[in-house]
C-alpha cells in the first residue's frame, strides 16, 4: 500500500512529459496520418522530434501504406516552431542532416504537411522538408527566428528561398512576419488550398498522387530561384538593408548566399555555422523578451474573468479619450463618449470620426469595418446610460478636484461591477479614491500616446483596488489586443518614473556642453526611433515641463532638470505642434538654438565639463542617459512595485521604444554589461558629478555584490 502511494511521486516532471504520447499514427486510404499533439502549441521538442521521425519510419516500413500526412491534432497550430526552453547556446556544431525537415526529406514515401493555423520558425522548415503542403487560406506562415536573435536553423535559409525565390525568402526572414495560407499559395509555397474541413481528404488526394521518382527535393529545386544577374542586384540591395546592430540579420543573409552559390547541401552546413556563430547577447536578450511578454499577464491570486468587455464610457474627448476611444471601437467595443458641452463633445466625435474616414481612405479598413465602429460610437453631456457600462476610463484634464468631482459621479451613476479607470499619468490615483465607496473599483488604465498604436497598457492598482478588478483591467488589454503591466500605485507608474532620469540626464549633458543634437543621434544610433529632444518636440514641451514637475516633487533628490527646456517653452518653442521646438518641423535648426542652449549652460549651477564634448563617444552617452534608467528600475524593483523585474523590460519596449533586440532596459544592462559593471559605471558617474540620479540604489549595489543578475529580484 505504501509502495503504491509512492510510487507516482517517484516519477520527475519531465519525465512524465517524455512519456505522454503526443503523436498518433493510423493509416487511412493506404495513407498514414502522423498527428502532432504536443500542447499548447506543437513545439518541437527532441521528444516530438523523435516520436515524429519514429512514426514517419514506422510508414516507411508498412508495406500497406503508400504515403504519409503530417498533421496536427491541436486546433489553430500546426507547428509554432521550435522549443524554445530547450534553447541552450551550441558548444559545437551538428550534423544539419539530422534535423527534422532534412530526414522528412529523406523520405521513400511522399510526405504531405497539411497546415491548418500557425506554421512558424521550425514548423514551417518542417512543412518545406516534406514533399508537398496544402493549407488552409487562413493558416499563418513565416521565419520569425530573427526575432529571437537566432537564424532559421532547419534548413529554412536554404529550402525557402528556392521555393520562393531569394527577394521574397529574404522579405519574409527580415520583417518576421508570417503570411496567410491564401499568400503562401499565391507563392507557390503551398501546393494546395482548401478549408479545414477537407484539409485531411486533400491532404490524402495529394499524397497519393506524388510520384516520387519525379520528385526534386525543395533543398535542390532550381526552377524558382532568381536569374544570376537578378540575383546580384537583390544581393546588394540586401547588404544596405541589414542592420549592423543585429547581427543575426547578416548571418542569414550570408547563409542564404552560400546556398545560393554553392548549392543547397552545402548551404545547410554554411547554415549551420552561421547559427552557430550567433551573436549570442543579442540572442539572449530576445528570447528573455519573448517570454518576459507572455509573463506580465500572470498575476498571483487574481481570478480568471469570464466576462466580456462589451462597453466602455470614455470621459474626456481630447487627444487621450479620444485615442482610447478609437482604441475601442476598432476592437468591437460600444463607446460611449461624454464631454462637458455640446461643442467640446462634437468637437471629440469629429475627431474620432476623421481618422476612421483617413483609415477608410487608406484601405486600412474596409467599408463594413467603418460602419461597424461608428455605429458602436455614441456621444453625450450627460451620464445618462452609465449604469449599464461595463468599465469607464475618465481621460480630463490633470487637475486633481477635477478627477475627484468625476469619480463622485461615477460612484453615483454607474452599476456596482463597473471598473472605473483613471488614465491620469500624473496625479496619485490613491488621493482620488480615498474617501468613496467605490474605491476598490478604481484602478489605473494608463494608456500611451497614440492610445490606439501604442502597445502597452499599464494597470495601476492602489491599496484597495480588488484583485477581481485587476482581472477585468487583464481582460480590457487582451480585448485591446495590448500588452499588459500591472503596477503598484506610484508617482509616474512604471514607465514615466524609470524614464524621469532619461529627459535629467539629457539636460545634464546640454549643461556639460554637449549638443542635443548629438544626443539625439547617440540615442538613435543605440536603437530609439527617435532621440529624446526630438520626442519632446513629439509629445510637446510644455507636457514635458508639466509631467517631469511632478516627478520632480516625488523625487527632488535625483531629479535634475537643464535650463533648457524651460528657455525653449519661454521662447513658446513648444514642439511640432506649434511648427518649432528643439526642430523646426522634424529638421535641424542650429543657429535658432545656439544662442538659447548658450543661455542655458550659462544658468546652470555647474557647468564644468566632464570632458570635451568631442570627446564623448556614442556609448559614452547612451550610458549616461540609459545607467540613471537601469538604476530607477532597480529602485522600483527595491520599493516591490511590480511582479516580476522582466515587466520593466516590457514596459521599457512597449511605452518607450526601448529597442527589443537590447532586450529591455534592465535586461540590456544584465546581458551586456553584467550588474556589476553596471554598478562600477553609475558609481564612478556618481563620484565624478556628485549626482544623485547616478547613486546606484540598494537592490542594483546588492546584486553586484553577490554576484547576481539584475533579474533575479534578489
Ligand atoms: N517554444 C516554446 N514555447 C512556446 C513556443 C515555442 N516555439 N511558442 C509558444 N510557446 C508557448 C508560450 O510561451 C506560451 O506559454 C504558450 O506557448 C502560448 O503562446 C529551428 C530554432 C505561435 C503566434 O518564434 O509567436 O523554430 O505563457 O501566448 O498568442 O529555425 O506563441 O502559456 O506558458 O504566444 O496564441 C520560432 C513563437 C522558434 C514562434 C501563438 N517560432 N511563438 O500566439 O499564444 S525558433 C517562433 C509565437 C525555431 C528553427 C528555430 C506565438 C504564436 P505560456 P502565446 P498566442
Amino acid at each position: 500500500n505504501v509502495d503504491h502511494k509512492l510510487e507516482p511521486t517517484s516519477i520527475q516532471h519531465s519525465d512524465v512529459k517524455a512519456q505522454e504520447e503526443v503523436v498518433t499514427y493510423e493509416v487511412n486510404k493506404q495513407v498514414a496520418v502522423i498527428r502532432m499533439g504536443s500542447k499548447p502549441v506543437n513545439a518541437v521538442s527532441s521528444h516530438l522530434k523523435s516520436s515524429i521521425e519514429e512514426k514517419v519510419s514506422e510508414a516507411n516500413k508498412d508495406t500497406n501504406v503508400k504515403a504519409i500526412v503530417l498533421m496536427s491534432a491541436i486546433p489553430g497550430f500546426f507547428i509554432a516552431g521550435a522549443d524554445i526552453t530547450e534553447f541552450k547556446p551550441k558548444t559545437k556544431t551538428e550534423d544539419p542532416t539530422t534535423r527534422l525537415p532534412s530526414r522528412l526529406e529523406g523520405s521513400t514515401k511522399p510526405i504531405v504537411a497539411a497546415i491548418d493555423g500557425f506554421c512558424l520558425g521550425g514548423g514551417l522548415e518542417t512543412a518545406m522538408g516534406c514533399t508537398a503542403r496544402v493549407a488552409t487560406p487562413n493558416s499563418r506562415l513565416g521565419l520569425p527566428e530573427l526575432n529571437l536573435g537566432i537564424i532559421p536553423g532547419w534548413g529554412g535559409t536554404q529550402r525557402l528561398p528556392r521555393l520562393i525565390g531569394v527577394k521574397k525568402a529574404m522579405e519574409l526572414m527580415l520583417t518576421m512576419k508570417p503570411i496567410s495560407g491564401k499568400e503562401a499559395h499565391d507563392l507557390k509555397l503551398v501546393d494546395q488550398l482548401c478549408e479545414s474541413n477537407q484539409l485531411l481528404s486533400t491532404a490524402i488526394q495529394l499524397a497519393l498522387s506524388i510520384d516520387m521518382s519525379k520528385n526534386i527535393k525543395s533543398l535542390h529545386r532550381q526552377d524558382r530561384l532568381e536569374s544570376k544577374a537578378e540575383l546580384e542586384q537583390i544581393f546588394a540591395h540586401l547588404e544596405k538593408m541589414v542592420d549592423p546592430r543585429q547581427p543575426q540579420q547578416r548571418q542569414a543573409l550570408n547563409a542564404v548566399k552560400a546556398g545560393v552559390t554553392r548549392g543547397g547541401d552545402e548551404g545547410l552546413v554554411a547554415e549551420e555555422e552561421e547559427s552557430f556563430n550567433v551573436h549570442k547577447p543579442t540572442a539572449k536578450a530576445l528570447q528573455h523578451l519573448f517570454f518576459a511578454e507572455r509573463a506580465t499577464s500572470k498575476i498571483p491570486n487574481v481570478p480568471a474573468y469570464n466576462k466580456k468587455i462589451n462597453s466602455v464610457g470614455v470621459i474626456g474627448g481630447g487627444t487621450m479619450g479620444g485615442g482610447i476611444a478609437i482604441a475601442c471601437l476598432e476592437n468591437g467595443i460600444k463607446v460611449t463618449l461624454k464631454e462637458v458641452n455640446q461643442k467640446f463633445l462634437d468637437a471629440g466625435l469629429e475627431r474620432i470620426k476623421n481618422t476612421f474616414k483617413s483609415k477608410l481612405e487608406r484601405k486600412r479598413i474596409n467599408q463594413k469595418q467603418f460602419d461597424a465602429a461608428l455605429n458602436n460610437l455614441t456621444g453625450t453631456i450627460s451620464y445618462e446610460g452609465f449604469q449599464t457600462l461595463d468599465c469607464v476610463i475618465e481621460a480630463v484634464l490633470e487637475i486633481v478636484d477635477l478627477k475627484k468631482s468625476v469619480f463622485k459621479d461615477l460612484s453615483k451613476h454607474c452599476n456596482k461591477e463597473c471598473i472605473l479607470g483613471t488614465n491620469t499619468s500624473t496625479i496619485d490615483i490613491e488621493s482620488i479614491a480615498s474617501d468613496l465607496d467605490c474605491r476598490d473599483r478604481i484602478i489605473g488604465l494608463h494608456f500611451f500616446s497614440p492610445a490606439n498604436v501604442m502597445p502597452l497598457l499599464e494597470i495601476i492598482r492602489t491599496s484597495h483596488t480588488s484583485n477581481e478588478i485587476i482581472a477585468a483591467g487583464l481582460q480590457l488589454s487582451k480585448q485591446l489586443r495590448k500588452t499588459p503591466v500591472v503596477v503598484k500605485n506610484c508617482v509616474g507608474f512604471a514607465v514615466n518614473r524609470i524614464f524621469f532620469p532619461y529627459g535629467g540626464a539629457a539636460g545634464f549633458l546640454v549643461d556639460r556642453g554637449v549638443h542635443p543634437y548629438r544626443i539625439d543621434k547617440a540615442l538613435k544610433n543605440f536603437g530609439f526611433g527617435v532621440g529624446p529632444f526630438r520626442m519632446s518636440d513629439i509629445v510637446g514641451l510644455d507636457v514635458g515641463v508639466m509631467t517631469s514637475n511632478s516627478m520632480k516633487g516625488a523625487y527632488s533628490d535625483r531629479a535634475y532638470d537643464g535650463q533648457l527646456k524651460q528657455i525653449m517653452v519661454d521662447q513658446k518653442r513648444l514642439g511640432d505642434k506649434v511648427g518649432r521646438g528643439y526642430y523646426i518641423k522634424g529638421k535641424p535648426d542650429e543657429e535658432g538654438i545656439a544662442d538659447l542652449i548658450k543661455a542655458s549652460q550659462n544658468r546652470a549651477n555647474n557647468p564644468k565639463p566632464l570632458k570635451n564634448q568631442n570627446e564623448f563617444t556614442d556609448a559614452d552617452i547612451q550610458e549616461i542617459l540609459l545607467l540613471p534608467v537601469v538604476n530607477e528600475a532597480c529602485r522600483v524593483v527595491q520599493e516591490n512595485l511590480v511582479y516580476r523585474v522582466s515587466d520593466l523590460d516590457v514596459a521599457s519596449v512597449m511605452g518607450m521604444n526601448f529597442p527589443r533586440f537590447r532586450g529591455g532596459i534592465v535586461a540590456w544592462a544584465d546581458v551586456f554589461l553584467g550588474a556589476k559593471k553596471t554598478f562600477e559605471k553609475l558609481d564612478r558617474l556618481y563620484q565624478e558629478t556628485g549626482m544623485e540620479m547616478f547613486k546606484p540604489c540598494e537592490y542594483l549595489k546588492k546584486c553586484a555584490d553577490n554576484n547576481k543578475s539584475l533579474e533575479s529580484g534578489l
